[in-house]
């Protein structure tokens, strides 16, 4: 039967002495090396009592170890679910019980907060750092072979934590088809082979870093070059031995924010893309006069990989996402009653393919609400397409704020703040940031002598991870309601700009 994935990414790199990876230290990573280390962590996981279709939860820092840790997960047939290291302890609780993981894998340094957390969720705790850690350790003294287990297109390979508008996050369950299929489309479809060398700054524990960065290298066979994060310094300096790059918008406005940035230094370079969040077309213009190269943007969702995209070759039109990819097919639909609208009418993009997701972990009605019966995805996502057939998104049904490409779901915070004291009730609206693109305001209505400020912003730092903390709080006397009591966002949007 074989094994979907590992087959196709990892297999195909035995014993072979091609860079995969370019690290900070000058170092390099041989794709053999890489595959042998898989198959030790698989070993690891596989003597800590994982076995194929268990849950191994990752909070740890972007390392080559990491991904070898997800290499060796798909080899031994284990599904892996990976945490921002931004994660509070109280959300990290959240997302290993409801994985029910049999194995929670921390920095070394969170070992002690993490303890009763793994416990809790009857999860065996492991530490990977930089060089150090238990299945650090454990993997070193392990041989590296290990029997590939099998598993078909149908099998799961991660679970993405994904938040809801309501209520908690959700685990969107994601196939070795889902993932294969957009990585073979994408490498089709921007054109990636083994001359290539992707510059990687993006975190990976989300779609864009791990599934779109990653496995398209891995499937064409090119090195990247593997930053920690996003050090403008370090991208700079290392521009000109690499010939892609993969951004949110933020790298780019960032990048144009230094003169450094110009057409020499990008000239080895053959593509740029945008994803995650949108694009300014005054970004995509800026860029373009200072490099000559045009941004490619296309457009995405955790539970559907990639969906639409600029084309290689062809107009990259600004503000607008491009065509549906290869094998995915794309409606733009009536909101309230699912019916299809015509070209150029703006409804919520709906989309269907392999690379769409087979639902929410545990949440049959979450999944039966957004994942059709005949297999169309409602994105919550507003679009139209233009004659030409491209689309460009205009907005968002769901309540999102997207911050820097991180998700916010203001449900999340309004939750917490509903709870503290002196604050009757709230609500969290994003506002335009210029480095985030949109960043989260929170309005309180006071009750019992108000809120203490500080006790709230102290709440708020145990329980959220950092990105998703108000940037500003704002007292009102009631929230603006629609005739059916619904508060009204766009107002308070506004009301936020004028402060
Ligand atoms: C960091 N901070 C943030 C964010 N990142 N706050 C809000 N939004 C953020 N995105 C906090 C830090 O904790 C810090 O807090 C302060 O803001 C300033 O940090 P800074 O050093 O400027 O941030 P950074 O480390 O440079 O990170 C910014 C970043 C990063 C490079 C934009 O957030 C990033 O890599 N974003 C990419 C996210 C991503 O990959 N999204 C894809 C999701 P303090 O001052 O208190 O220390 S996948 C997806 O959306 C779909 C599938 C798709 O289409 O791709
Ligand atoms: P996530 O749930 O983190 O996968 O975020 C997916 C959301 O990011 C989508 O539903 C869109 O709202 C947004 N998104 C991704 N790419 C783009 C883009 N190019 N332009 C506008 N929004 C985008």
């Amino acid at each position: 039967m074989g094994n979907t994935l590992y087959d196709a990414l990892y297999a195909p790199h035995t014993g072979k002495r091609d860079t995969f990876l370019h690290l900070p230290d000058g170092s390099r990573l041989a794709y053999g090396d890489f595959v042998a280390r898989a198959a030790q962590f698989a070993r690891a996981l596989h003597d800590l009592g994982a076995r194929p279709g268990d849950r191994v939860a990752v909070q740890v820092a972007k390392l080559p170890d990491t991904l070898a840790l997800f290499a060796g997960c798909t080899q031994a047939g284990l599904i892996f679910v990976p945490l921002n290291p931004g994660y509070t302890p109280d959300e990290i609780g959240y997302f290993v019980g409801d994985a029910e993981a049999r194995i929670l894998v921390c920095d070394p340094d969170d070992e002690a907060a993490l303890g009763d957390v793994a416990t809790g969720a009857g999860a065996h705790l492991a530490t990977l750092g930089d060089g150090r850690g238990t299945i650090h350790e454990a993997a070193n003294a392990a041989p590296a072979e290990f029997p590939i287990v099998a598993r078909g297109p149908e099998d799961l390979a991660a679970f993405l934590y994904t938040s809801g508008t309501t209520g908690r996050s959700k685990g969107a369950m994601l196939s070795h088809r889902n993932l294969l299929s957009n990585a073979r489309t994408l490498v089709e479809a921007w054109r990636f082979d083994a001359d290539d060398v992707l510059l990687h700054a993006l975190p990976i524990f989300h779609t864009h870093g791990l599934f779109v960065g990653t496995n398209v290298m891995l499937l064409a066979g090119g090195a990247m070059i593997f930053q920690p994060g996003f050090d403008l310094d370090a991208l700079i300096e290392a521009m000109p031995r690499a010939t892609a790059m993969m951004g949110v918008p933020t790298f780019y406005t960032r990048l144009l924010s230094d003169e450094r940035f110009d057409r020499d230094l990008t000239a080895g370079m053959r593509l740029f893309v945008s994803g995650s969040a949108p694009l300014l077309a005054e970004t995509h213009r800026a860029f373009e006069e200072r490099t000559g190269h045009r941004i490619l943007e296309r457009y995405g969702m955790t539970e559907t990989n990639m969906n639409v995209s600029n084309p290689y070759d062809g107009e990259r039109r600004a503000g607008t996402v491009g065509f549906p990819l290869p094998g995915v097919t794309l409606e733009i639909r009536d909101p309230d009653t699912g019916a299809a609208l015509p070209q150029g009418e703006i409804g919520v993009i709906e989309v269907r393919g392999d690379n769409v997701f087979q639902g929410y972990w545990k949440m049959p009605e979450k999944t039966a609400e957004e994942l059709r019966d005949d297999g169309f995805f409602i994105t919550g996502d507003l679009g139209r397409i233009d004659a030409d057939g491209y689309v460009t998104i205009v907005g968002r049904a769901k309540d999102l704020i997207i911050s820097g490409g991180y998700n916010i779901y203001p449900k999340e915070i309004e939750a917490i703040l509903d709870e503290q004291p002196g604050i009757l009730e709230s609500a969290v609206v994003g506002v335009p940031d210029p480095d985030f693109g949109e960043a989260p305001v929170a309005f309180l209505v006071a009750c019992d002598g108000g809120p203490d400020l500080n006790a709230i912003r102290t709440e708020i730092s145990r329980t959220l991870a950092r990105y998703k903390h108000p940037r500003r709080y704002e007292l009102i006397a009631e929230l603006p309601r629609n005739t059916m009591g619904k508060v009204q966002k766009a107002a308070l949007r506004e009301l936020a700009a004028q402060y």
